[in-house]
């Protein structure tokens, strides 16, 4: 018996350390804290693809958005696919998107124009011409319109 338990845990152990070994490449959403950590980080980048869900400023929206590049890294123009739900989980799949954003700190806004390009369907759309040209603090914000109404949602992440 214990032998066994030994085994198996052993198994599992080396199951886990092979699927290790290979996420890095699968671009899943998860590693809010790992993945980049180790990289050399002098050319920017963002440690996950994944932002946090963020409520819209009135409640109206519940927000996803994950980067389809990953990790995301400066200078390079790439797509996002935002996934907008309404306040019980509904996913809303009629929005107009409109894109915003910048760095504060530096009083500049993002150096291309961004723009929902595509309904994807089930509450998911495409933003496209996303690019951010420097390390530090961004802040990207959607104006959502929905059945006649309207909120914004603000995403503030760090490429360092
Ligand atoms: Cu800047």
């Amino acid at each position: 018996m214990r032998v066994c338990l030994s085994v198996c845990l052993l198994t599992l152990a080396y199951i886990a350390g092979a699927c290790n070994m290979v996420m890095p490449d699968q671009g899943g959403g998860m590693r809010m804290n790992g993945g980049g950590e180790e990289m050399d980080m002098s050319g920017g980048s963002m440690a996950a693809d994944e932002l946090d869900p963020q409520v819209s400023e009135n409640g109206l929206f519940t927000v996803r958005a994950v980067s389809r590049l990953d990790p995301v890294v400066i200078n390079e123009t790439h797509a996002w696919t935002l996934h907008v739900e309404d306040a019980d989980g509904n996913a809303i799949s009629d929005a107009e998107i409109s894109i915003d954003g910048g760095m504060p700190e530096h009083d500049h806004g993002f150096p291309t124009a961004p723009r929902v390009t595509e309904n994807l369907g089930g509450g998911d759309y495409l933003l496209e011409g996303v690019r951010f040209n420097m390390a530090g603090e961004w802040v990207m914000t959607l104006e959502i319109s929905s059945g006649g109404q309207s909120d914004s949602v603000t995403f503030v992440f760090e490429l360092n």
